[in-house]
């Protein structure tokens, strides 16, 4: 590539490179209904290193797009058999965002609305065949490019910095969801706040380095226990829990066991090891507002705070 690219840049060369790098984990699906063509577009993928699935008609890439959650890319005829183009588009449309997968419409005939209408019905993007190899490959850049812009904005906005995990700010916006859901079908949902207990020592003793660390070490326990609920990072060493559909007679033994292996994990520092306890406050009684069941939730934090902190309050 750097030679053949030679006569661009040394900047421009060099970004090709670690997009090339970074395309190795990207997959495409290429759905088209000529032979020629999907093979043609699959060469071009594959020359960029990107990972390409082929699909005959639309309903078949549907299927494809629909049982991998890795797919990034679309690039889609508009006549095809089974399903067309728009109508694929459409379909992708209404379960994945621009932002999760860019769709690029590419069509032989037809006329100059053909590229409107693909737009229209939510591509990101419309390539004419046919088309100079480099066109093609400015435009899947260019919109690869953007999709992990925006998702590097929305982690941004959505995910705490040190940890990684989902901030108090996305939290309250998916918490407002499971809200409404839980109060309209009459169905439990739990919130639990969890404080380390004498984090100041920590910081105090060992260093705010080590702080940091047991922080990521804690937020990663949170993760692994509760990966299948909503959990995120509520400010400092305080963490909220939501667990949607299920009630706090449920929950509890798991909060309670949570509770258990933070006491009993060391978590290494240096040559030496941190402990840390827990206090937890957990609640189902939804009340009139998120915020009732919330502010429910830190009370009894601080109940078990009161109490002699490493203990679960319901
Ligand atoms: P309690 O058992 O009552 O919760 O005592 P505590 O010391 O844990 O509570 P307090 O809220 O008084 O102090 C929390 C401390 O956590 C204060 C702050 O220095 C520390 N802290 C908060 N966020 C961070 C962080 O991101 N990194 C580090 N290193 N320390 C943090
Ligand atoms: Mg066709
Ligand atoms: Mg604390
Ligand atoms: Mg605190």
């Amino acid at each position: 590539y750097v030679v053949k690219e030679s006569r661009y840049s040394y900047e421009y060369v060099t970004r090709l490179i670690r997009r090339l790098l970074r395309n190795r984990n990207i997959k495409v699906v290429v759905a088209d209904d000529s032979d020629t063509s999907r093979q043609y577009v699959r060469q071009l993928l594959v020359t960029h290193l990107y990972q390409v699935q082929l699909a005959k008609h639309g309903r078949e890439a549907l299927e494809m797009i629909k049982a991998d959650p890795e797919i990034k890319m679309l690039i889609s005829d508009y006549n095809m058999p089974e399903m067309d183009g728009f109508e694929l588009t459409r379909a992708l449309r209404r379960e994945y965002d621009k932002k999760d997968l860019v769709i690029i419409g590419l069509s032989g005939y037809g006329s100059a609305t053909l590229s409107a209408k693909f737009i229209k019905n939510g591509a990101n993007d419309f390539l004419m065949k046919p088309f100079f190899h480099e066109e093609f490959h400015c435009r899947i850049m260019h919109n690869i490019e953007a999709m992990e812009n925006i998702q590097a904005l929305n982690d941004a906005a959505n995910r705490d910095y040190l940890t990684g995990m989902y901030n108090r700010r996305y939290l309250f916006s998916a918490a407002k969801e499971l809200y409404r859901v839980a109060k309209e079908n009459g169905e439990p949902l739990t919130a639990a706040m969890i404080d380390v207990d004498h984090f100041k020592r920590i910081n105090d003793t060992y260093g705010h380095e080590a702080g940091d660390r047991a922080i990521c070490a804690f937020a990663k326990m949170i993760g692994e226990t509760f990966g299948d609920y909503l959990a995120a990072r509520f400010g400092g060493e305080e963490f909220c829990v939501l667990f949607p559909g299920v009630s706090i007679e449920k929950i509890s033994p798991m909060l309670e066991s949570f509770r258990h292996k933070v006491e009993q994990t060391a978590i290494p520092f240096l040559s030496d090891h941190l402990r840390l306890t827990v206090s937890i406050g957990a609640t189902d009684v939804l009340g009139d507002s998120l915020d009732n069941l919330i502010r429910r939730a830190d009370v009894l934090l601080y109940e078990s705070k009161d109490n002699g902190r490493n203990r679960l309050t319901t």
